[in-house]
């Protein structure tokens, strides 16, 4: 393919996380002139970046890893059932060793922009290095949560203490022993570094500006005997996991909430419970949708919660109250509420006292001052389209993707977008991922963003781009599905609700996994309506 194109390569692939590790070793397993360009020292993507303490995937570690190769599969040994941050960065290096991936890497490099060339057909792109590469291709796997959300809070700079950022931590790990520490932030980061900064620091401050539901994860190692059995089981589970709504073996309840009895409901919350963490959000059926179901749930937490926590004014501030259950992701934890019963632990619920200033010794509330060494920002991500409008990709007519997505992003099936030719996202909006295994979902999107290549190499074309009036049914489709759910009235991150001025369109496919990649195979045997394919 590369002899007949001018492009210098066929595929430039961004990022080195999950979905950019399998696009690129599968595109040259194609035959494809492949780059990828990763500005990290090395691969992992969100596990290269987040090392904060504590970090966990809310995905059990036997889903949440490639099914495409079984060899693998069978000889990489978890030793969680929820693997942390380390754990999985050692798989993702593993993994590019094994398919020696590293060599078409180039590492410590960002993409400073790129521009569509429409009369060769190609992308320029620029990077830190300061040279230009041109592809045919650009593949963009840059991660749904990527672009770390700092707040504007007045004075912020001015602080004279350490500040970190769960989203960027230091690689060697951060001593907080002795200090006065604030973490700013409870959504899963806060969630899951706070138990462990407080085991450490001699005074921790959290500022939550909105309680988050969480659940315990019920961790454990793994035994030999119960690996055995998983790596019997692999298959099915893989089979399960393509075949159901979250890209993971699990399910609700197979009885109906309106066909149990009071006991058998409660019944049915305490063992969801005990699976632990997110799968709480879907111990029945329609547990996002109809609203007795989800606050039985709420009211199950509740109680949870307070069993916990035994200060009423405490269990008030932790208990949330703008969301129903599960449509914010709930937080997967390791002793979380445990740690506000602790003497050197305080809560400061911002909406009752706001943060006023920043200063260079602490935090001031309006009630009052916090005086701290080190401050923590767990406030998480412009997600899902921070990491593209981040960059100048410029399009066709030269708009770039930020102007195009100014009033709400706008692709075909998460992986096209109208204006820009060749130009294809993975993870990003319109694609399940969020909201599903990461891990199969990079291996869903990876696949199709290559079989598309191959199909317009095979024919001759040389661009493909999403029709606008097919990406704005898509997004539109996006916001009808969400809107039959309770996910439509939480002001979450799925909705932009997270960053200032962003605007307000639910960017996820929330239709199911297992349904998205029907459609994108009903797309491709349709010889792919919804896009239109160019011979220069
Ligand atoms: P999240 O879930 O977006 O959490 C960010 C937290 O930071 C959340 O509690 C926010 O409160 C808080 N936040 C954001 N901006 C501010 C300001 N200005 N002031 C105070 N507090 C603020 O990010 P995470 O990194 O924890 O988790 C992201 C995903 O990673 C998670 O869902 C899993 O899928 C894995 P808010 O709720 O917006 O009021």
């Amino acid at each position: 393919m590369s002899s007949n194109n001018t492009a210098s390569r066929d595929v430039v692939v961004v990022g080195a996380g999950f979905a950019g590790l399998y696009t690129t070793i599968h595109a040259r397993r194609a035959g494809l002139n492949v780059l990828g360009i990763e500005a990290g020292s090395d691969v992992g993507g969100t596990w290269y970046w987040n090392r904060y303490p504590g970090a966990r995937c809310d995905v059990e570690s036997i889903d949440y890893s490639y099914s495409f190769d079984e060899d693998l599969q069978q000889q990489w040994r978890w030793s969680e059932r929820y693997a942390t941050q380390p754990e999985i960065l050692r798989y993702l290096s593993h993994v590019a060793d094994r398919f020696d991936v590293r060599r078409d890497y180039r590492f410590d490099t960002k993409v400073a922009g790129a521009r569509w060339d429409e009369d060769a057909q190609v992308w320029h792109i620029s990077t830190s290095a300061g040279d230009t590469v041109t592809a045919r291709w650009l593949v963009m796997a840059t991660g749904s949560l990527s672009q770390p959300n700092l707040p504007d809070l007045p004075g912020r700079d001015s602080f004279a203490g350490a500040v970190y950022l769960t989203a960027n931590w230091p690689a060697e790990g951060v001593d907080f022993t002795g200090l006065r520490v604030g973490v700013v932030g409870t959504g899963s980061s806060g969630v899951q570094s706070i138990p462990l900064i407080a085991d450490q620091a001699a005074e921790l401050t959290v500022f939550q500006r909105s309680a988050n539901y969480s659940v315990p994860a019920y961790n454990r190692p793994l035994a030999d005997e119960e690996w055995q059995q998983v790596l019997e089981e692999y298959p099915r589970r893989r089979k399960e996991s393509w075949n159901s709504a979250a890209g993971s073996p699990w399910g609700s309840y197979s009885v109906p909430y309106e066909n149990l009895a009071p006991e058998e409901r409660e019944q049915v919350l305490a063992e969801s419970w005990t699976r632990g963490g997110v799968l709480y959000g879907k111990a029945f059926e329609r547990q996002t949708i109809d609203t007795e179901i989800n606050d039985a749930a709420r009211v199950y937490f509740e109680r949870r919660l307070r069993n916990i926590v035994r200060d009423e004014d405490l269990a008030r501030d932790l208990t949330p109250t703008d969301h129903p259950i599960g449509t914010k992701r709930i937080c997967t934890d390791s002793g979380y509420f445990e740690t506000y019963t602790r003497p050197n632990v305080h809560l400061v619920n911002l909406r009752r006292d706001p943060i006023t200033a920043i200063t260079p010794g602490g935090v001031q509330t309006e009630s009052g001052f916090h005086a701290l060494d080190a401050i923590v920002y767990a406030t998480g991500f412009d997600a899902l389209t921070g990491a593209l409008t981040a960059i100048d990709i410029i399009g066709r007519h030269g708009r770039t993707v930020r102007d195009a997505w100014k009033d709400g992003a706008q692709t075909y099936l998460g992986i096209g977008v109208p204006g820009f030719p060749n130009l294809l996202t993975l993870n990003g909006p319109g694609s399940p991922s969020v909201l599903s295994n990461m891990a199969l979902g990079s291996e869903q999107q990876g696949s199709y963003a290559l079989r598309l290549i191959l199909h317009a190499a095979e024919h001759g074309y040389s661009s493909v781009e999403a029709r606008s009036d097919a990406a704005a049914a898509w997004t539109a489709h996006l916001g009808e599905v969400a809107g039959k759910t309770l996910f439509a009235d939480a002001p979450s991150w799925y909705a932009g609700a997270n960053i200032p001025g962003k605007p307000r369109t639910f960017m996820p496919y929330l239709g199911g996994f297992h349904t998205y990649t029907a459609r994108l195979d009903e797309v491709a045997g349709n010889g792919y309506p919804g896009f239109v394919f160019s011979e220069n």
